[in-house]
């Protein structure tokens, strides 16, 4: 008998992607993601969710979920995400999500989820006071992206793992349930020099929302005075900027910098080094600041309108949830029938 290679997928291409409301947006979650979610959602269909289950994993203050959900979701329309064209939800409103999560549960292996990093990092040294729900995050995921059969993935590098888990649970689905290429093997799309974006003070720290110290990151809501100050305060070395890449290796907070004006700029670490060469932080800082808030002070300002009307927000949700569901009820009632359910 000969391996015969997995019937590929034939359906639809699709975009999927979200962020959880778990606290202030930065700017690694802006490059890393949101940035291209504007651009992906003119090439293909767009579904993008608030994560509020997702959240949950986590203690969230039941007061202010609600608010922290159209905090995300008014992040989504400042940088561009259009109503009218791509799918803006939040998860808990499209229940195949976490029905469809319970059989991925069933699917996805122990030995699999060990291997989770971010589990690891998250749930730190006391991991059995972790939630469940954090350690089967990305069993969760997976369905967020399948209920959708979406084929593209847009996420910074540190879901990279998580991405390769789905692949993992959509292929031993179509495997186990005798469905060739029912489930696409979703790409992640990591590219570009703001797939990781690092801490301000800690070049080989990721910038996250959790990070205890707000000088660590940029907030989407920070005005111009903070962006400039927090960049002035970032960490760095005493050296002048080099000539190539290879200079910047190990001086981290050096390339994070680098990157980030890269990234900000639409362009690469090589063009930006080719403009700055030989001078030090105390020129280059100052432009970085200037560039930072001519992109991230229109979308604060447009945030901030945004949040004075929530009915307005509300409404776009409720009208994306029903959307939402039109393609994953489907999916979830072919899976159903695969699995053998009832109904
Ligand atoms: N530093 C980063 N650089 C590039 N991309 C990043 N992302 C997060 N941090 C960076 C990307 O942003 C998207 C949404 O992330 P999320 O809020 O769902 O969860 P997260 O990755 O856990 O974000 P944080 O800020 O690190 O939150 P905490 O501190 O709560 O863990 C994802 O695509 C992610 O890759």
């Amino acid at each position: 008998m000969t391996d015969q290679a997995p019937t590929p997928y034939a359906g639809p291409k699709r975009v999927l992607s979200g962020v959880q409301p778990s606290g202030d947006l930065h700017l690694g979650n802006y490059l890393g993601a949101l940035v291209k979610f504007a651009r992906l959602q003119h090439e293909q269909p767009t579904f993008i969710f608030v994560a509020d289950q997702h959240a949950i994993t986590v203690w969230q203050d039941p007061k202010k979920l609600k608010d922290q959900v159209r905090e995300i979701a008014a992040a989504y329309l400042a940088t561009g995400l259009d109503p009218a064209v791509a799918t803006i939800f939040p998860q808990s409103a499209v229940p195949e999500h976490a029905e469809l999560a319970w059989i991925f549960n069933c699917v996805a292996r122990l030995g699999w989820l060990d291997r989770m990093t971010q589990f690891k990092e998250k749930s730190g040294k006391h991991k059995e006071r972790a939630s469940v729900g954090l350690y089967t995050y990305p069993v969760l995921q997976a369905a967020d992206i399948l209920v959708y059969k979406a084929t593209h993935v847009p996420v910074g590098e540190d879901q990279k793992q998580h991405l390769e888990l789905t692949r993992d649970i959509a292929g031993k689905f179509n495997h186990d349930y005798d469905a060739p290429g029912f489930f696409p093997l979703p790409d992640p799309l990591t590219q570009g020099p703001g797939a990781r974006v690092m801490s301000l003070r800690d070049g080989a720290a990721k910038m996250s929302k959790s990070d205890p110290s707000d000088n660590s990151r940029i907030n989407l809501i920070d005005d111009a005075d903070a962006i400039a100050q927090k960049i002035r305060k970032a960490k760095t070395d005493a050296e002048p900027l080099p000539e190539t890449a290879e200079g910047l290796d190990g001086r981290p907070e050096a390339k994070n910098l680098v990157a980030i004006y890269a990234a900000l700029a639409g362009s690469t670490e090589a063009e930006v080094l080719a403009e700055f060469a030989g001078q030090g932080f105390g020129a280059f800082k100052p432009k970085l600041a200037d560039l930072a808030v001519s992109i991230m002070g229109p979308i604060s300002a447009e945030m901030r309108r945004l949040k004075s009307d929530p009915g307005e927000i509300d409404r776009i949700l409720t009208k994306g949830a029903e959307k939402a569901r039109e393609t994953a009820a489907p999916t979830l009632a072919e899976v159903k029938k695969l699995v053998g359910f009832w109904g």
